[in-house]
């Protein structure tokens, strides 16, 4: 490690005084103008990954659904996985270390890691279109050279292309090309076989509505659909061309408003779908013929694949096991369907990407799907095994082991994929022949809110069983199981952000429970904020009364329902 050069580069990239920034859910974010030192770290971290691990690691330069304005960066693992949690700390020691700190900062990573610092080092950079990326992945790259690394610069990617040219390079291309035309013929073969056998591919299959966000999907999905256009065509709308990057558009926007973007005229019963502006989320919906919107967020989606896959796998005759990951924000009802109606088992891990992705790995098929549309499914090494040997089988069976073949290929198992999610759900609807509106009708969706409580701290809360209950602060939890318990078919939580200082607060009932909600909205912010206990009745109304700070709360201020 030439630690005088590193001391002379850093200089050029040099840390705005006091600010401190935490390698969170997604890596870092924050105002474009703030991270030249941060993308400069990251790459001299990327490179010390990849000497450590002897492998290619990657380093994709996006903000995803934030605005314009922002931008971030993460690192992704050999696997095409999220960066390993020891190393998401040394990233936050390496981001907000003093100039003076930077060669003791990366000595003590490299020591404490076992890296061998003669290996040599190489690193896949992409990035999204925001005007701020170009430059900022320029300084990724000038840290890897700093430290004697080589890199390749994809230039505009989605963040789950970045994920799957990771994951090739590092399988001996046993997954696929690490090329964007290996991608491209890789998931389009397998996506025009599955449309084949469907008998079902009239027009009402052919097309789809896409909403880019005005982000790099639209570019992409541009460059693909050539390839996919005999079992699909897409028209994409946000597509970068005038409107602003996830501004009134894109997965995020229509997820959290529940209405469609803006730019797009949807005529009734017709699919549609969003990405967000990096293209690792996916939601669908359409207006019925009332002119009423309806969404088909990410549990749907993955409630629509596990039941193929699952049908799959009973017609190849296989004991092969199948299971569902979600958040504590999946919807009960489609818990409710998948447990009791698909006899499906459900697991919940805390939010975030990683989570979801490492429970998926522990079964044969592991489908799993956040609510806001990220998501992808699994396959063991058993699963493969299976369809090599499916030659033997009779004809029927055969067939199937074909098809689940070709859903393996369309699926990135790196990430969850806006793109290869999309030619899922397109190839399954045609093959069974479900409309959108039969989809939809799986299984109703308890109505649910979300409220987000501005906190200094968001420390002050702390959760225990996959972010479901709250320990601390005390009494809360309490509270919220005593209201819970007088609404049917109702469930509540608190637990902090982890992107930004909030803590966030959901409820779900019956369409009877709209008292739970307003009551949950009123006692937990009062709990957080103001240690009033949190229990419906006298105290609270009177605190509500109260003069000062907490009738600020009346006014709404403090919070905003989303
Ligand atoms: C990030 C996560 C997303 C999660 C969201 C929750 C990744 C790639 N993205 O966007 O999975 O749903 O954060 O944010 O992991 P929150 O902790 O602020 O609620
Ligand atoms: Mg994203």
């Amino acid at each position: 490690m030439d630690l005088g050069a590193i001391t002379k580069y850093s200089a050029l990239h040099a840390k705005p005084s006091g600010l401190v920034l935490q390698y969170g859910t997604a890596g870092f974010r924050t105002k474009a103008e703030h991270l030249d030192h941060v993308m400069f770290r990251m790459g001299l971290l990327a490179a010390l990954r990849s000497k450590q691990t002897k492998s290619t690691v990657g380093v994709m330069v996006t903000a995803s659904h934030n605005p314009e304005e922002d931008n971030g960066v993460k690192l992704v693992d050999p696997l095409g996985e999220m960066l390993a949690p020891s190393w998401e700390e040394h990233a936050t020691c390496l981001a907000n270390a003093e100039e003076q700190d930077m060669q003791r900062v990366l000595i003590d990573i490299s020591e404490k890691e076992a890296v061998n610092l003669q290996q040599d080092a190489f690193v896949v950079v992409g990035r999204d279109t925001r005007p701020s990326s170009e430059k900022l992945s320029q300084s990724v790259m000038d840290g890897v050279t700093v430290l004697g690394g080589q890199f390749h610069d994809y230039g505009l990617l989605t963040t789950p292309q970045l994920h799957y040219m990771v994951y090739c390079r590092n399988t001996g291309g046993r997954y696929g090309k690490a090329t964007l035309e290996g991608y491209y013929q890789k998931l389009s073969k397998a996506f025009v076989e599955l449309i084949k056998q469907a008998s079902c591919s009239g027009d009402e299959y052919r097309s789809l509505k896409v909403d880019c966000a005005n982000g790099i999907g639209a570019l992409k999905l541009r460059e693909m659909e050539h390839y996919f256009s005999q079992g699909l065509s897409v028209q994409l709308f946000n597509d970068g061309s005038k409107g602003k990057l996830n501004h009134l558009c894109g997965a995020d926007f229509v997820k959290s408003h529940q209405k469609p973007p803006q730019g797009m005229e949807i005529k009734s019963n017709e699919r549609c779908c969003s990405f967000d502006g990096d293209a690792d989320r996916i939601v669908y919906y359409y207006h019925d013929a009332d002119g009423h919107f309806h969404l088909i967020d990410g549990d749907k989606i993955a409630t629509l694949i596990s039941s193929f896959l699952k049908e799959l796998l009973m017609e190849i005759g296989e004991n092969l096991n199948i299971g569902v990951v979600q958040t504590a924000y999946a919807n009960g009802s489609s818990t409710r369907y998948l447990e009791e109606v698909m006899k499906v088992p459900v697991y919940c891990t805390k939010t975030g990407v990683k989570h979801l992705h490492h429970k998926a790995q522990e079964f044969d098929i592991g489908v799993y799907f956040e609510a806001n549309g990220h998501g992808t499914a699994l396959f063991s090494t058993a699963v493969e095994m299976k369809i090599k040997q499916s030659e033997q089988l009779e004809e029927k069976k055969r067939k199937a082991a074909k098809m689940l073949e070709n859903i393996i290929d369309l699926f990135n198992q790196a990430a969850g994929d806006a793109i290869s999610d999309m030619l899922v759900i397109e190839a399954i609807l045609a093959l069974k022949g479900l409309t959108v509106q039969q989809w939809d009708a799986l299984y109703t969706d308890l109505p649910n809110r979300q409220l987000k409580v501005q906190v200094a701290d968001r420390r002050v809360i702390s959760t225990t069983n996959a972010e479901r209950q709250a320990v601390t602060p005390p009494g809360l939890q309490e509270a919220i199981n005593d209201l819970v318990k007088k609404y049917k078919l109702s469930r509540a939580f608190v637990r902090p952000s982890g992107t930004e200082d909030v803590v966030r607060v959901y409820a779900e009932a019956d369409s009877q429970g709209s008292r739970l909600v307003i009551w949950i909205f009123i006692i937990c912010p009062l709990h957080i904020l103001f240690k009033v206990p949190a229990k419906p009745g006298q105290s609270t109304v009177s605190a509500l009364n109260r003069d000062g700070d907490i009738c600020q709360l009346r006014s709404l201020s403090h919070f905003r329902v989303e």
